[in-house]
């Protein structure tokens, strides 16, 4: 009986949600927009989920199996100036429940995605980190394929007694900068071998927590071992069919306040120098800087971008992203200028506060809402208008656009998609989840 309510319900509100979809359709009809269109235009555009979500950026090192007690307390060291805090109950502690997480979250959000993997999620024997190699993401890799999704790659340079003192590969050391350059090394193979595999070229991006709590003296010398140590770690040219590499930046982290090795600067120069891909992270600029505004800069020198999709408050706090301005003018950027195949699109958050299957959905879902968002504008008639310097009609239009039916496109999206509409994916999925399995854990 109570099955029966609840289709019949959901019956009623799937007609609901065509009978305003064809009212959608009509009213971005008036400005030559066809919502079909724009779902089928972003329905390929790619998300790469990231999956230290899941885990608030722990990893699986300490259960990998070894014969000495070396590294045993490896997590819980220094954090390399990244932090996720909150304690909400039922993080993934191991891999399978890890899968099994993005499993879920991956059913509740539309369109093509692919998973965004870190070195510390290897799994099997254990290695140290410039030893690991395509075998310890053999699991990784079986999983996506029975997904049909493919796989990105991050060397992990944080969390590692090599790293606590604050210097990976600009460290003055020669032997712990040549560790860590081996962990780079090892890093592009295995992401060459997810290309291989995939049959899509995986990224392979690079961010390394490297800075002064407080001011220098000499801040040229780490940027010239950095420097080195990126010559020898792309020494080799990568595939692009495979391996694709990415370089990221960022403004200070928690104990590189005043001096980041990698800054902007540094890394945009040596990326259009070496024609590698930037990675621009939203949550590291000066809170006033956008990464929207960059990508059009940058893509003027480079042929690629990565980008990882995060929200500062009032810091890199990698808050869950949210349908905020920047959100959407991203979107915009992207899809006014058909850069869809040149921007990389990948999400860095990590929130321990709330239901991280939850996070997933919200940040990925609005992600793609600011794609569908910038897919539904009559980017010619603002265009006209914007060459024809009439720019009150292209304000008045604009903020128009805002309160048009878009809500009405997504939930047809969603419905096409078998995605519970609105929050009812909360309830139906996510607490159900969490009562059956995240609070057994
Ligand atoms: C850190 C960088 C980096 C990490 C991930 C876990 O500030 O944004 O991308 O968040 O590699
Ligand atoms: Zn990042």
């Amino acid at each position: 009986m109570m099955e029966k309510i609840k289709t019949s319900i959901k019956t009623s509100k799937d007609k609901l949600v065509e009978l305003a979809f064809q009212n959608a359709q009509e009213r971005y009809q008036e400005y030559n927009v066809d919502p079909l269109v724009a779902i089928a235009k972003i329905n390929n555009i790619p998300i790469s989920l990231h999956c230290w979500q899941g885990d608030d950026v722990t990893g699986f090192e300490k259960l990998n199996t070894c014969s000495c007690s070396c590294t045993e307390s490896i997590n819980n060291l220094s954090s390399g100036g990244i932090q996720a805090t909150g304690n909400y109950p039922g993080r993934a502690k191991n891999p399978q429940e890890l899968r099994m997480d993005l499993d879920v979250a991956m059913k509740l959000i539309p369109g093509k995605k692919r998973l965004n993997l870190h070195a510390i999620y290897a799994e099997g024997q254990k290695a140290e980190r410039n030893n690991l190699c395509p075998e310890h993401f053999k699991n990784w890799v079986s999983w996506a394929q029975e997904r049909k999704i493919a796989l990105d790659f991050n060397p992990t340079f944080f969390a590692h007694p090599n790293a606590n003192s604050g210097f990976t590969l600009s460290h003055h050391d020669n032997g712990i900068r040549n560790f860590w350059i081996e962990h780079a090394l090892a890093s592009r193979k295995i992401a060459e071998y997810f290309g291989k595999k995939l049959s899509s070229p995986s990224i392979n991006n690079i961010w390394i927590p490297d800075g002064y709590k407080d001011t220098p003296v000499d801040r040229m010398a780490p940027r010239a071992r950095l420097k080195d140590s990126l010559d020898l770690i792309f020494k080799e040219k990568n595939n692009p069919q495979y391996l694709l590499d990415a370089v990221e930046s960022k403004l200070f982290g928690i104990g590189s306040e005043s001096y980041v090795v990698g800054s902007h600067e540094f890394y945009m120069g040596y990326a259009i120098k070496n024609q590698l891909l930037l990675c621009l992270d939203s949550g590291h600029f000066h809170p006033t800087e956008t990464v929207s505004d960059k990508i059009s800069a940058v893509l003027l020198y480079l042929d690629k971008l990565l980008l990882h999709v995060s929200r500062g408050v009032r810091w890199d706090s990698d808050h869950v992203v949210t349908f905020n301005d920047e959100l959407q003018e991203i979107g915009k950027e992207i899809v006014r200028n058909n850069l869809e195949q040149r921007v990389h699109i990948a999400l860095d958050f990590f929130d321990a506060s709330i239901n991280r299957i939850a996070a997933w959905v919200i940040g990925a879902n609005n992600m793609i809402k600011a794609l569908l968002f910038a897919a539904l504008e009559p980017t010619t008639l603002l265009k006209e208008y914007e060459e024809a310097q009439d720019f009150t009609r292209r304000l008045a239009l604009i903020e128009n656009l805002k309160t048009l039916p878009f809500a009405a496109v997504w939930d047809y999206y969603c419905l096409k998609n078998d995605i519970p509409i609105g929050v009812d994916w909360m309830e139906s999925v996510v607490k159900k989840y969490e009562e059956e399995v995240l609070s057994k854990r």
